[in-house]
């Protein structure tokens, strides 16, 4: 472990605040291994005083940052990538280690970041602006995409190192810089890094401020990058009530804001599915990440003729499923982030029982060092039971019958959030059915494939409560640039547009 730490520049005790130099004298912070308990190591925050040194560096790196053709700070992020490349084993190890999700998930997390960095690379020379007619004799009308400024990048405990790579690789091909905020739960995966990008930045001369970081609580750090007109973008993953109120904070100064918040993710299981494919599908979104995910699978919807069935299957994975140390390559599941995670889940099954729910398996506390470790959940709900329409961040699943395809998709939207959903069937017609305006509601509408595991690719969030932003790939570059639409007359002559007649 010390190895792993050592390689990636962590040290017994880190200063969590990088502007081209490391330091933060603020409070210090221990961190736990959901793992075992085990001390990692200690993060100290930064001050608020320290704050507006570092957003002041980052601000002002973006001025010489956002000079550079988009092509050049593509090399950058390339080199960033192939650093990535290097350090894989490494980063996936420590990321399991603070936040405990399985190694070979870790592994992925890492991929993500490797894969966000391949496709930025090609996007820096795809910045395209569109031309259009004029309405006027010899004019051109045309737009540019500019860089936009610092981008504030808020992110949570689950995933501590992809959503940096998906708004930081996207930002800087754009010319923008980067302030990172990470979870308090998962420092050191940001320290770590943030001394990739630094490595990178120096190799080519830039500003290594380019990639700044702050560690903090969200109460104050998190806010001072919510209110200072400094930060051009705020990138927020996290939590709807954490949402709604960054919302407000940055809409209030007029500031953009990307939202990516809680999901509700659903499967239709049809009879003319494949009931393997659906078994697997919802195994590993269920239980992936220990429920852990935005995307994970957090409710069944299935046909009632194959309902039974379906439930024999699912229960006896769920009954072997191999939970403990994520270090090891026999575990499929790890343990929950922390002990309040475990409490939170405990707490929710005993409202689900309240409510009406009935407990099919799982949902007790395994006695494994560390005290975070739990079985998985699954429930027969009721169609209204209350908890369903909650993000229970957690590995408990929901399972309701439903007899016609118009009543699963009814039931698949009928939450507050709007992020992820899947179908399993062969039948064309439901499948269109479902992927059309009168299907999900959702930002991902999957067929015969789960709710999680998304491809940086497309473009990633969701609607409703899930916020409404986009990050990754598809054309979320466009949030992070700014617009500018130009006419440009070459007639020699003045003419207005809609016809306005001017005589002097
Ligand atoms: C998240 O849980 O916040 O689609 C992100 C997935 C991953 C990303 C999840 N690619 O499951």
């Amino acid at each position: 472990m010390q190895q792993i730490l050592k390689s990636l520049g962590i040290s017994d005790v880190n200063a969590g605040g990088f502007a081209g130099a490391w330091g933060a004298s603020g409070k210090a912070q221990k961190v736990i291994s959901p793992i075992d308990g085990e001390t990692l190591g200690t993060v100290t925050n930064v001050t608020p005083q320290e704050f507006d040194a570092i957003l002041a560096q980052c601000h002002r790196a973006f001025a010489s940052w956002k000079l550079v053709p988009a092509p050049k700070r593509g090399e950058v992020v390339k080199a960033i990538g192939d650093e990535l490349r290097r350090n894989k084993a490494a980063l996936a190890e420590l990321v399991t280690l603070e936040m405990g999700k399985t190694l070979r998930e870790g592994l992925g997390e890492v991929q993500e970041m490797i894969d966000i960095c391949d496709f930025a690379v090609g996007l820096s020379r795809q910045l395209y602006g569109l031309t259009m007619p004029s309405e006027r004799r010899m004019h051109r009308l045309q737009e540019q995409w500019h860089p936009l400024g610092v981008v504030g990048v808020i992110t949570a405990f689950n995933f501590p190192v992809a959503v940096w790579s998906w708004n930081t690789a996207i930002a800087l091909v754009c010319g923008d810089t980067v302030l990172w905020k990470p979870s308090s739960k998962t420092p050191l995966t940001a320290i770590a890094c943030t001394k990739i990008a630094e490595k990178v930045l120096r190799d080519f001369g830039y500003d290594p401020a380019i990639c700044s970081l702050a560690i903090g609580k969200g109460s104050d750090i998190g806010d001072l990058i919510n209110t200072d007109p400094r930060v051009a973008l705020v990138s927020y993953t996290g939590s709807v009530p954490g949402g709604r109120h960054v919302g407000k904070l940055v809409q209030e100064r007029f500031g953009k804001h990307i939202l990516e918040l809680g999901g509700n993710g659903a499967v239709i299981v049809s009879e003319k599915g494949d009931l393997d494919i659906a078994v697997r599908s919802i195994y590993f979104g269920a239980i992936g990440t220990s429920g852990q995910r935005c995307t994970s699978t957090r409710r069944v919807i299935v046909h009632s003729s194959i309902h039974d069935a379906f439930l024999a299957r699912l229960q006896a994975l769920y009954a072997k499923t191999p939970i403990g140390d994520p270090r090891k390559n026999e575990n499929l599941m790890g343990p929950l982030v922390d002990a309040g995670a475990v409490e939170t889940m405990l707490g929710a099954i005993e409202t689900v029982k309240a409510e009406g729910g009935r407990i099919l398996c799982g949902g007790e506390r395994l006695p494994l060092p560390g005290g975070c470790y739990i079985t998985p959940c699954i429930v027969a709900a009721p169609k209204d039971l209350p908890m369903m329409k909650e993000e229970t961040f957690a590995p408990v699943l929901y399972v309701v019958p439903y007899d016609t395809i118009e009543e699963a998709i009814a039931l698949q939207n009928s939450v507050p959030q709007g992020l992820s959903s899947a179908i399993i069937t062969n039948d064309q017609r439901e499948s269109e059915l479902f992927l059309s305006a009168a299907g999900s509601d959702c930002g991902i509408a999957n067929v015969n494939t789960g709710t999680s595991g998304a491809e940086i690719g497309g473009a990633f969030g969701g609607e409703k409560e899930t916020g409404g932003g986009r990050e990754s790939g598809s054309d979320a570059w466009k949030t992070y640039m700014r617009r500018q639409t130009s006419a440009i007359n070459f007639s020699g002559q003045v003419e207005l547009a809609q016809g306005i007649t001017l005589e002097l």
